[in-house]
């Protein structure tokens, strides 16, 4: 359980205990103790209305709605021998490395994910540069491949590391990344997409899988995955802010 859950959690058993109190009238005529009842209403109110604000499902559009181009935006075709390849072979030899803070750690194959159940979303892709576009994805929902991987104790964000460097450098630190925390990593939206509006995805949009996470903005949603690891925090990687933007500036929690 995520600790925002279990704070939740927490102030609703409280306040349930707050309520049992209610009916006492020689303890409600306590300022003290009405003055706590009061607050932990009110605690319990501001917990469940950021849960729900976080756990809120994304707008679903329908095939009708589908934007007739979908603009592709940063890497478009990751510059590396080892993608070359990859693509080469249809990315046959392609495998999604899970690990990190996994009890399971987890090598999968396209055909492994697309043996999971799937999910297909209409969803609008917002980019902070200024274009929105309506798709469909198909994936595999996160949750289950965490589930498969099982967490370890500790666990808190899932950071997706990619094959593409949207910045050249020698050292490596202008590779993309992202991650995101286990709130966003089980909500029913958040999936690792193989399919775009009803065929593989193209190379252009993040072939072989991307990141879909749907009550974020545009550049939280990595492309050309290739490995998923799950840490307790992300400040010992690249630049300390949790992804390839955000070491540039950008918000780290980047909710629409
Ligand atoms: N690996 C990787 N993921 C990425 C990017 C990128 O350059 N590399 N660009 C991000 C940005 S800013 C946006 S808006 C979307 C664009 O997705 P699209 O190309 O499918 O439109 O991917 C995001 N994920
Ligand atoms: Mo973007």
């Amino acid at each position: 359980m995520n600790s925002s859950r279990r704070r939740f959690l927490r102030s609703l058993a409280t306040g349930a205990a707050a309520a049992t109190l209610v009916g006492c009238d020689r303890l409600s005529q306590n300022n003290t103790v009405d003055s706590l009842l009061r607050q932990t209403e009110k605690l319990t109110r501001g917990a469940q209305r950021s849960l729900q604000g976080r756990q809120a499902l994304a707008t679903e559009f329908t095939e009708a709605d589908l934007s007739p181009v979908f603009r592709a935006n940063g890497t478009q075709m990751p510059d590396s021998d080892e993608y070359a390849h990859l693509l080469e072979r249809n990315f046959i030899d392609w495998r999604l490395q899970v690990g990190g803070l996994v009890q399971r750690p987890q090598s999968l194959s396209l055909a492994d994910l697309k043996r999971f159940p799937s999910r297909t979303q209409i969803t609008r892709h917002d980019c902070v540069e200024g274009w929105s576009a309506i798709g469909k994805w198909q994936g595999v929902p996160l949750a289950l491949v965490l589930h498969v991987a099982g967490l370890k104790p500790g666990a808190r964000y899932v950071i997706f590391h990619c094959a593409d460097e949207l910045e050249q450098t020698l050292d490596g630190s202008g590779r993309y990344y992202e991650s995101i925390d286990l709130v966003d990593a089980y909500h029913p939206q958040t999936i690792l997409a193989y399919g775009m509006n009803g065929k593989d995805l193209p190379v252009a949009h993040g072939a072989p899988l991307r990141l879909r996470v749907e009550r974020q903005l545009g550049y939280k949603h990595a492309k050309y995955l290739m490995r998923i690891e799950v840490t307790d925090s992300y400040g010992a990687l690249f630049g300390g802010k949790g992804g390839y933007w955000e070491d540039r500036g950008y918000e780290w929690y980047a909710g629409i």
